[in-house]
């Protein structure tokens, strides 16, 4: 059984993107919102809420728990990883999976210069841009994992503060439109106009946007799509490690919040318009 842990909803774009290409694995989904958002919480609490969370989904039979959120990563996965995991009852046949190294690993794969006519002789470094929440882009973890594959990359970074709250309370698609249009603009204004090859879109919440991110990025810029990334890295890791997968009937799907469950499956459905109801975890 693979447990998924996220602040609130955004997790659920990588959910689905799982649950559609595993159809005989049993996930199991837990939200926090009773301490949603995370986002403006000093690191400290952010870790502690991610471990009880990720202990919660290993009671429940989860062997492997990935935190399918870029915050939660960004701040708690190598705590978690490093210091409390190995200390802990779960060690050895449980483990602990983000969301930042496989999407680094996907937007850093060569070969991938692109030549723009637009830009003949400037363009002559590879650039990867990252949007994401305040947590994320000022904990630098996209930059340092980008560098250590590419050290000649240039990494440009755009905090797009507004958007995940935007588009969980469902506001209109005008304004929408002009928060990653601001968002755009100013990641763009920091590489001197000069487009980014590679885009992530480092926030969970931000598939649902993409067509927007598509509209004001240059069209040579390609926009990794999180979920898809993170299910095809985890059908490699899955492949060698079957033993995570132990501990269940097979393609059961069970969403937990901490939070309100009528509220949240109401939420819910703008990022999976037929989720399955969620229950009190
Ligand atoms: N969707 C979360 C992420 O991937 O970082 C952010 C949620 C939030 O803090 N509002």
């Amino acid at each position: 059984m693979i447990g998924v842990f996220d602040s609130g909803l955004g997790g659920l774009t990588v959910l689905r993107a799982l649950v559609e290409r595993f159809k005989t694995v049993d996930f199991v989904y837990l939200a926090d919102h009773a301490h949603v958002p995370y986002g403006d919480r000093p690191s400290e609490d952010i870790v502690d809420f991610t471990r009880d969370c990720v202990e919660q989904l290993f009671a429940r039979g989860a062997k492997l728990a990935l935190l399918g959120c870029n915050t939660a990563t960004a701040v708690a996965l190598r705590r978690l990883q490093q210091q409390w995991l190995p200390e802990s009852k779960w060690a050895g046949a449980h483990n602990v999976l983000g969301i930042v190294a496989p999407t680094v690993e996907a937007a850093t794969q060569t070969p991938w210069a692109v030549t723009s006519p637009q830009y003949p002789q400037k363009y002559n470094t590879d650039t990867i841009g990252v949007f994401g929440t305040t947590r994320t882009i000022s904990s630098g973890v996209y930059a340092e994992e980008i560098r250590k594959r590419c050290p000649k990359v240039t990494v440009v970074q755009q905090i797009c503060s507004e958007l995940a709250g935007a588009i969980e309370n469902k506001r209109p698609l005008a304004e929408l439109d002009v928060l990653v249009r601001d968002g755009v603009a100013g990641l763009l204004g920091q590489t001197g106009n000069l487009p980014p090859h590679r885009a992530i879109l480092g926030c969970t919440h931000f598939p649902l946007v993409e067509p927007l991110f598509r509209k004001y990025l240059p069209p040579f810029t390609r926009i990794l799509s999180q979920p898809e990334v993170v299910a095809d890295s985890f059908e490699d890791y899955l492949a060698r490690r079957t033993n995570y997968l132990d501990g269940g009937e097979g393609g059961t799907l069970t969403l937990l919040t901490t939070g309100d469950p009528d509220e949240v499956s109401e939420k819910a459905r703008v990022f999976w318009p037929d989720v399955p109801h969620f229950a009190k975890a």
